[in-house]
């Protein structure tokens, strides 16, 4: 089949896009990854700002379908940082050489259905136009950065980088004036790895944030045997969690005297991890006495490491429950405001107004003179990447269109009125907010692959969801968000950090392992909720 005219067409060669290459080649399909990037890694390519670093452990962060590629690779430590992320990822191209179907420096700008044909015409932003049965969006939840966001910004006479497009050849910031907005969990790790290089650090705070220490020991030999050890249980169990984590939750809170429940919040909050969030108390996203009481807890945690009281007001959030956000990881992040050089100030009520050339200018006229400005400002999550592409379905139907007044999809797999457009990382399915990435985008790839296959093997063309099933799908989506505190708290887990963006919980939060027992029965009851012919 010529270059130009594929089975499937798959947008990303990151973490899914890797693994879905993998396994459409194996069936012997014609199928081919274009990204934007220069090379593999996605998330892992894009995000090499200082600091950058997992927070979920390494040796779950995992392709799991393979165990001499599981056992091939070594980790250094528990939560590593980008570099070695990324030539883990080289490890996996490498190894199951992918780079000779991957299309990189192209960005997909336009996929159009043909309903005469019942095939997708791509255009590459080179003017490439590609002809292909299946689109395949391995896009990220979290790849569309939220960088151009306040007047001024071209005017500004330093340097300013968002941190999903940090430079490749690094940046200079030894000795300079700078300023970081936002202190989200890429923030606090940028804050904490920079402090010490920067001449002055201005942290200019919304939102505090919740924040748990990290413990991350490197790993002896004997360390990384022992989690290779654990392979089949780890492929074993992860799918099935509630967040596709190793771990879940512990017994029910209202079971617990208050002296049990402190010392398990204790013995969880000192393993480092994000356990205390993800797998401590199921109750913490829905109860909000325990999410008061688990609150508090991580509260006196915060301002027992500050030594100043103004820090309090500043860094320690009294206005939302732990965990109805993203909670990262950290180390010594608090600690840094101690510093002389690290000053943080609150834009909650005195929002940044624009950026004029010599730095940050303030609602009530402060100005903060700088020379570099980093935007740790997030990202139009879930739907970005997809919207920010013309993407058209059935009747010319505008995927941007059609999201920018109710975002809908079918288990987070489909979207009604796009047929043949098989999506991962995009809402309604878990996804980056609750879920381990690499569990939840091997279920989707997994179940992508094989609707695939059966269509090939049982002679059909076309899939696509129905409205019933998409309502469906909608309708139990929202009926377990709006029982969670998740619901009621502004993040970009809601896509309240966009302007203009339909409110919903873009992240299914009724588990990893119900998640995959809907989408696995849907299938095996013949595609329910969906068409094929
Ligand atoms: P997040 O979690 O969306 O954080 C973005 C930060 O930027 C957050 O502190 C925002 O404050 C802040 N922000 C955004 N716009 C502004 C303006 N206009 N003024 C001041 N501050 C602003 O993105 P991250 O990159 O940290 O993390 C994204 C995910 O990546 C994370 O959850 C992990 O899963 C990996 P706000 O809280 O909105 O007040």
């Amino acid at each position: 089949m010529a270059a130009n005219k594929l089975d499937a067409l798959i947008i990303g060669a990151g973490v899914a896009g890797l693994y879905q290459l993998h396994m459409l080649r194996e069936q012997g399909l014609a199928v081919r990854a274009y990204d934007t990037a220069s090379d593999v890694g996605g998330t892992w390519y894009w995000n090499r700002y200082p600091g950058a670093r997992f927070d979920s452990e390494a040796y779950i962060y995992q392709y799991l379908f393979d165990e001499d590629l599981y056992r091939g690779w070594s980790w250094s430590e528990r939560f590593p940082a980008q570099p070695e992320i990324e030539r883990w990822l080289h490890y996996v191209a490498d190894t199951l050489d992918l780079r000779r179907d991957i299309q990189f420096n192209t960005t997909i700008v336009s996929a159009h259905f043909d309903e005469n044909t019942d095939r997708w015409t791509v255009t590459t932003g080179d003017g490439e136009v590609i002809d292909t049965q299946f689109l395949i969006t391995c896009c990220g939840m979290l790849s569309a950065p939220m960088a151009d966001l306040f007047p001024g910004q071209s005017e500004f006479s330093g340097e300013i980088f968002h941190t999903a497009r940090w430079p490749k050849e690094g940046a200079e910031l030894a000795g300079k004036r700078v300023g970081v907005i936002g202190n989200g969990a890429t923030g606090i790790q940028v804050i904490q790895t920079i402090a010490g290089e920067v001449g002055d650090l201005t942290v200019f705070i919304r939102t505090p944030q919740y924040a748990i220490p990290m413990s991350n020991p490197t790993y002896s030999e004997q360390d990384v045997e022992a989690y290779k050890a654990r392979f089949s249980e780890l492929r074993d169990t992860l799918p099935h969690t509630f967040t596709g984590f190793e771990y879940d939750f512990e017994e029910e809170w209202s079971a617990l005297t208050a002296e049990q429940r402190t010392e398990r919040l204790e013995r969880i909050y000192n393993e480092g991890s994000l356990r205390l969030w993800l797998a401590s108390f199921g109750e913490l996203f829905s109860d909000q006495q325990v999410s008061d009481e688990v609150s508090e807890f991580v509260r006196e945690k915060m301002r027992a490491r500050l030594d100043d009281p103004e820090l309090f007001e500043l860094l320690v959030p009294t206005d939302y429950g732990f965990g109805t956000h993203r909670v990262p990881l950290e180390t010594n992040y608090l600690e840094v405001y101690h510093r002389e050089n690290v000053h943080a100030v609150s834009v909650r009520n005195n929002p940044i107004a624009r950026i004029v050339p010599e730095g940050i200018l303030l609602e009530d006229g402060t100005l903060y003179e700088l020379d570099v400005i980093v935007m740790a400002t997030g990202f139009d999550a879930g739907t970005g990447a997809l919207t920010r592409i013309d993407i058209r379905g059935r009747g010319g139907r505008s995927l941007t269109e059609d999201w920018s007044r109710d975002i809908r999809t079918t288990m987070g797999l489909m979207v009604e009125g796009y047929p043949n457009m098989l999506t991962t990382a995009v809402p309604l399915a878990p996804s980056a907010a609750l879920c381990n990435m690499t569990t939840c985008l091997q279920q989707q790839t997994e179940w992508i692959a094989a609707c695939i296959q059966h269509m090939n093997s049982n002679g059909l063309g076309i899939i696509e969801p129905t409205i019933a099933g998409q309502d469906a799908w909608v309708n139990h989506h929202d009926e377990i968000a709006n029982a969670t505190l998740v619901s009621k708290t502004n993040s970009w887990y809601m896509g309240s950090n966009v302007p203009g963006k339909p409110r919903r919980l873009l992240s299914y939060i009724g588990g990893v392992g119900a998640y995959r027992d809907a989408t696995l029965k849907a299938a095996a009851n013949g595609y329910e909720g969906f068409v094929l012919r």
